[in-house]
């Protein structure tokens, strides 16, 4: 680790995370895989939008944007356009990616350009002190639902693939090596890939749903996920209220920003 740390890490101590926050697990399964690629840090590019998790940008070692509440997407599509050689990551909470940016994020799939998108998802808005997100569990706690939250969550991987993403996965900071894996898998995908990683906030979350220990939310993962290799081996009644992770869906699909060069090249006079 301390080899990563020293040549993805930007030394920059201390950070902003509180103790026991998942962002630092969710950070390190995606530099892990980054190194596992072998991706050239100049080429490489990680934009995000704001929130606790939108910091992460900050401390990685690559040409790195912060940009504004839920316009990560528009930032790193004119960043592939311009540049489509670079890999581009994004970095994006719960909120940030399905409240005030949930347009981008449906048209981001829909056109299927090839960026990767990394939903750091600890269903509440962590910075701004614990109000529901779109991702909010029926009926969990939240400042701005203290009876508990009436609004149903949305299903963020079903929201992807109907959206049009052509790789949809998802894990949690408690399995860090299968989040990891899929990272990687996700940056290799020639499309719009989301991973949902799964992620504890223990301060805006955790304390107003009785998890307050950042051990209790790790367990929570544990307990309330099956991987969808174990769910295939079972009735559908065993893995009822159970949410899936791993690898969910995966097509091959023309990719945005090699369709745009065509129509680039046609409007220049020549053949598409
Ligand atoms: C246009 C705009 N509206 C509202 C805010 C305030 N704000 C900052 S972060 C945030 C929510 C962050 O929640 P999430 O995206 O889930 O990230 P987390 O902090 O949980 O990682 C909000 C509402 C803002 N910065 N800009
Ligand atoms: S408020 Fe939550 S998400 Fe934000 S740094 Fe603290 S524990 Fe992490
Ligand atoms: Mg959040």
């Amino acid at each position: 680790m301390e080899e990563l740390l020293k040549k993805y890490y930007r030394p920059k101590l201390p950070h902003m995370w509180c103790p026991g926050c998942g962002n630092g697990i969710v950070t390190a399964a995606i530099v892990k895989a980054i190194d596992k690629l072998g991706l050239d840090q100049d080429k490489t590019t990680i934009v995000s939008g704001i929130g606790c998790s939108s910091r992460a940008p900050g401390y990685l070692h690559f040409d790195t944007l912060h940009t504004a509440h839920g316009r990560a997407l528009p930032f790193a599509t004119g960043i592939k356009l311009a540049k489509p050689d670079h890999k581009v990551i994004v970095i994006s909470g719960d909120g940030d990616a399905t409240a005030i940016g949930g347009n981008h994020f449906i048209h981001a799939a829909r056109r299927n350009i090839d960026i990767t998108l990394i939903v750091y998802n600890n269903n509440i808005y962590g910075m701004t002190g614990g109000q529901y997100s779109p991702l909010t569990p029926h009926m969990a706690k939240a400042t701005t639902a203290p009876y508990g939250n009436v609004d149903r969550a949305f299903d963020l991987a079903q929201l992807a693939k109907g959206a049009g993403a052509t790789f949809v996965a998802r894990s949690t900071t408690y399995h860090a090596k299968q989040l990891s894996e899929l990272v990687a898998k996700a940056i290799l995908h020639e499309g719009f890939s989301v991973v949902e990683a799964m992620t504890g906030c223990p301060i805006s979350f955790g304390r107003q749903n009785k998890m307050a220990k950042p051990a209790a939310l790790l367990a929570w993962q544990r307990d309330n996920t099956i991987t969808v290799e174990a769910a295939a081996k079972l009735n559908p009644e065993q893995v009822a209220g159970k949410i899936l992770i791993g690898l969910l869906h995966e097509e091959a699909a023309p990719e945005y920003v090699t369709e745009y060069a065509k129509v680039i090249k046609q409007a220049m006079g020549g053949e598409r």
